[in-house]
């Protein structure tokens, strides 16, 4: 993970408002099958948001899918934008990408195998109303650089065991004609 960069910052009312625009919209990423998207090239941004309007509690969206798997190309250089957008006591998410496979123990390792990205917590909106809520987000830089297929995950205790926080991530290899 050398050269991951991890940023915080609370986002404005007109950020999680293009957010919510977004989250039907296919313009990042490609869908790939019903529950599949694809973000092909060397150098991708990959949007993921925990807990989009309209999708079910504790979950994970991107390209407008629920948990979907996530492939990228062999060589990418990612970057990851993670926002939560759950409200609520305790509705921290987190997002981790890792090489190891599901069911999930309750408390979820410090020491995953092959991670990717590791964003620990983020803290859950501010209000309840969507227009009127700040959202915590971070973006981490990697590059995908061993194919194979991966997890990504929530690490708050929990989440992925009894809630399904989780879908893959698959580096494809270069070479594949698929
Ligand atoms: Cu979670």
């Amino acid at each position: 993970m050398a050269g991951t960069k991890t940023r915080a910052r609370a986002a404005t009312i007109p950020w999680a408002q293009e957010r919510i625009a977004w989250r039907s919209s296919q313009k990042i990423g490609k869908r790939c099958g019903p529950d599949a998207v694809m973000f092909p090239g060397r150098n991708v941004v990959i949007t993921m948001i925990a807990n989009a309007p309209h999708h079910p509690d504790m979950s994970f969206e991107t390209g407008g899918l629920t948990n979907p798997t996530v492939c990228v190309t062999q060589g990418a250089h990612v970057t990851l934008e993670f926002s939560n957008m759950d409200y609520g006591p305790g509705m921290a998410h987190g997002l981790v990408i890792t090489s190891a496979k599901p069911p999930y123990p309750l408390r979820i390792s410090r020491h995953l195998p092959a991670v990717l990205a590791r964003i620990n917590a983020l803290a859950p909106r501010s209000n309840a109303r969507l227009n009127a809520a700040r959202y915590a987000e971070a973006t981490v830089h990697f590059v995908a650089g061993r194919a194979g297929t991966y997890y990504y995950i929530c690490p708050i205790p929990g989440h992925a065991l009894a809630f399904h926080m989780y879908g893959r991530f698959i580096v494809r290899p270069l070479r594949s004609r698929s």
